[in-house]
């Protein structure tokens, strides 16, 4: 029964866990995660920053047993959208997972990857976030200060980016007047397509 591992000291305010390891994901590692790529390449002509970091604990690892990690993600926008997180499946699809909102606001969008249904979850302080088997995640700061949540999932799960990379999620978080609004990924391109040809016409 005694671990090394039972305790673990985190601070949500730097996203350290005292004496583990943490992962740092800067604009360049986001390559195709934001839906405008025009305001993505300008963004990162302007500088790469952190946007995200996670900070894990492995206690062990094997069958019942649970692993868990602390993710800041700054606040921030690259054109209209929200910065996120890159995004997975579970590469063991039927590992569910438990988020903690520990500080600041924002949203986790889930989506079936067999139906691509989608729902985007309010993650805060003081809710707990179910993600269920299949559904790939990703989770997004829609404040004006960091967010940070704790995520606790079997130590089996492990990351599958690979087919988030391919297609992407179906839906993405914007703001729009001020407010943070969930929208259809092909739709929010072709009102962009839309207008940008207005604009175009209206100049010639
Ligand atoms: C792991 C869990 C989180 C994420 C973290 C970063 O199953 O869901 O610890 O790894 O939120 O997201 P991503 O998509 O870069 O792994
Ligand atoms: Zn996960």
């Amino acid at each position: 029964m005694i671990h090394t591992e039972l305790l673990s000291f985190f601070d949500q305010n730097t996203g350290v866990i005292k004496g583990r390891p943490t992962v740092e994901r800067r604009l360049s590692d986001l390559r195709s995660s934001f839906v405008d790529e025009n305001a993505y390449e300008t963004a990162l002509n302007a500088g790469d920053p952190i946007i995200y970091t996670v900070a894990s604990v492995e206690p062990a690892t094997g069958p019942g047993q649970l692993h868990y990690g602390l993710g800041i993600i700054m606040p921030g926008k690259v054109g209209d959208e929200y910065y996120l997180t890159k995004g997975h499946l579970h590469a063991w699809r039927e590992a569910a997972e438990l988020y903690f909102g520990l500080s600041g606001q924002g949203f986790m969008l889930l989506e079936d990857e067999h139906s691509g249904q989608s729902i985007a979850i309010p993650l805060a302080p003081g809710s707990a976030v179910y993600v269920p088997a299949h559904a790939a995640h990703r989770t997004i700061n829609t404040g004006t200060v960091p967010l940070s949540y704790l995520g606790v999932y079997p130590s089996e799960a492990g990351h599958d980016y690979g087919a988030i990379a391919n297609r992407n999620f179906g839906s993405v978080v914007i703001e729009h007047e001020g407010k943070p609004v969930v929208v259809d990924r092909r739709q929010y391109l072709n009102d962009r397509t839309a207008a940008s040809n207005t604009e175009t016409a209206e100049k010639n």
